[in-house]
């Protein structure tokens, strides 16, 4: 097996403000700067909030075919190796790869450029009313790894039947046309072989000795293949996760799902969260007794993965999408980058036990015929690509989708007691209880009953310090999502929902919509950007205790 290397570190750094990717003039690229890879320039000092492209470069020894891996850039860039474009990088949170010959063994020049201008285009992958910031940057690790003549690629295990432990392995293998690949599981040696055929290689077969894994024992397994010369592991965890009359079964158990809405985002470092914080963050959700993460909005990066698989931590992971309007869901370009995305996704976290269900689109004109093509076209692409897992998107069309029938689970964003004031009533509270109710009757009709139903948002905005009582208070946001925990708890039509927002999270200070972000932020937080507790973090957290010891569990 030859060499994997992580590129991760100090890179030369340039930015030119104002500027798109490919308006950028390489001859006139200096290098003034150094910049940290991860990381993201528009939340590095001098940087902050500026428009532009970032020009990051280094060098690397290396040579023959190689391929190099992005985990996630933003928004829109290029790579290129010895000033020859090798790759574009067209979708932000997207992992890509890109392989060619990199030249002879000796020293080589990869520069990435990536810009964070945005346009509200109909066929923008990123839109100027998206409610989260579009970091300009390389978001997650980048890998370059020298290849053999003969490799394997990619590699999905399936958990098929809880009683053998019998799981669906497929691999995709390069270089090869007829032979076969040698299987072992954890520590073990590998004593079974499967014949390849046409670069590919699928079997059933069983894990020896396998442990089931659930919140609660969060057990994984390693595969891994090796040819002559090649070698590739992978992690799994033995689960299974379906919906039957009405209700999320993982094991067979129906699951009651509690957790939050997350973004990657703190000040510092924008999307380029590092691990520790990660860790940081979903060892608090599930300390405080959560058992659920919802990945808003867009791919979540591996490491929060591989941390929600051992924690047991269950992922609600969705592709990127916000508020799209019908024009932009009948846009070819725009559903050509929607399919490319969410397929990315899946083939990139489908091994993952923590992963329990796909989503697209958040709120989106689901109400319109183009937002149901558009949903059917995903519904597609994603039960091609992982038939094992539920399907779903987050509807604020409510009574009016005419999609709902498409996914596996009904999910709603609601904001009773936040968005919908009126001037005539001075209580928003009181209509929190009334309107999951009636959610939840909706959802209890003939045509939607045997689907799974939970709210994927609901939530109010707090100012840390604010003891007001009213509206942006901390105490308003406790009392509300209070009230809204609890209803969903009594009532037996829901299977759970993800509040909104476990922490404050950056977005647009530039158009009218900002009167409602103080600060450039979703302050919808129930910790602040810094991972300060508000009220309502301590709240809940009393709250789960509460409903966990009454429940016996
Ligand atoms: C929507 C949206 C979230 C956030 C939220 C809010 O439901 O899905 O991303 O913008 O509203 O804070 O208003």
């Amino acid at each position: 097996m030859k060499s994997e290397m992580c590129l991760d570190g100090l890179w030369d750094f340039e930015f030119f403000e104002h500027e798109k990717w490919n308006a950028v003039n390489p001859e006139a690229i200096r290098y003034p700067e150094k910049i940290m890879v991860p990381g993201c320039f528009d939340a590095m000092p001098g940087f902050e909030n500026k428009k532009g492209t970032g020009v990051f470069r280094r060098f690397i020894s290396c040579g023959g075919n190689i391929k190099l891996d992005f985990e996630a850039t933003g928004i829109n860039g290029t790579v290129l190796w010895d000033g020859e474009t090798v790759g574009v990088l067209d979708m932000p949170y997207t992992p890509f790869s890109f392989t060619f010959f990199a030249g002879e063994k000796g020293l080589h020049e990869l520069i990435v450029m990536t810009d964070n201008i945005i346009t509200a285009a109909d066929d923008s992958i990123f839109s100027p009313f998206y409610d989260f910031h579009p970091f300009g940057g390389i978001y997650h690790s980048v890998k370059l790894r020298e290849l053999p003549e003969r490799y394997i690629d990619h590699v999905e295990v399936i958990p098929q039947d809880l009683k053998t432990g019998k799981v669906l392995v497929k691999a995709e293998l390069k270089g090869m046309d007829t032979e076969s690949v040698e299987v072992c599981f954890d520590t073990g040696s590998g004593t079974e072989k499967f014949p390849v055929e046409q670069g590919k290689c699928e079997f059933y077969c069983n894990v020896p000795d396998f442990k089931i894994w659930s919140p609660e024992n969060p057990e994984l397994h390693t595969l891994t293949l090796s040819i002559p010369g090649d070698s590739y592991s992978v992690e799994f965890g033995l689960r299974t996760i379906e919906c039957k009359d009405g209700k999320i079964l993982l094991n067979g158990e129906p699951l009651r799902l509690v957790g939050w809405n997350r973004h990657e985002s703190y000040p510092a470092f924008g999307a380029a969260v590092p691990e520790l914080l990660t860790y940081t963050d979903l060892q608090m959700i599930k300390r405080q007794g959560c058992n659920f993460v919802r990945g808003s909005h867009y791919k979540q990066s591996d490491a929060m993965l591989r941390i929600c698989d051992r924690l047991g931590l269950l992922v609600w992971e969705e592709s990127l999408g916000w508020g799209n309007r019908a024009e932009q869901l009948a846009n070819p370009a725009f559903r050509d980058f929607q399919k490319r995305q969410t397929l990315a996704m899946v083939r990139s976290s489908i091994n993952h036990p923590c992963v329990i269900m796909w989503g697209f689109l958040n709120e989106c004109a689901s109400d319109t015929e183009a937002g149901r093509e558009c949903i059917a076209e995903l519904c597609k692409v994603v039960k091609e690509a992982d038939p094992s897992r539920p399907v779903t998107f987050a509807s604020c069309r409510m009574e009016k989708d005419i999609a709902l029938d498409l996914v596996d689970i009904i999910a709603f964003n609601t904001y009773p007691g936040w968005y919908d004031y009126s001037e005539e009533e001075t209580e928003g509270l009181p209509r929190v209880a009334v309107k999951l109710k009636e959610l939840a009757e909706f959802a209890s009709r003939e045509e939607y009953r045997s689907k799974p139903f939970i709210i994927g948002e609901i939530g109010a905005a707090a100012i840390i310090g604010d003891h007001s009582g009213g509206p942006w208070s901390e105490e308003y946001q406790a009392d509300l999502l209070e009230i809204a925990v609890r209803s969903v708890f009594s009532n037996p039509r829901y299977s759970g929902l993800t509040m909104w927002l476990f922490a404050n999270a950056k977005t647009y200070n530039h158009t009218w919509g900002s009167v409602l972000r103080p600060r450039g932020y979703n302050n919808k937080g129930a910790v602040d950007e810094f991972r300060r507790p508000k009220l309502s973090w301590t709240r809940i957290t009393e709250v789960l205790r509460e409903l966990r010891e009454s429940s016996g569990k």
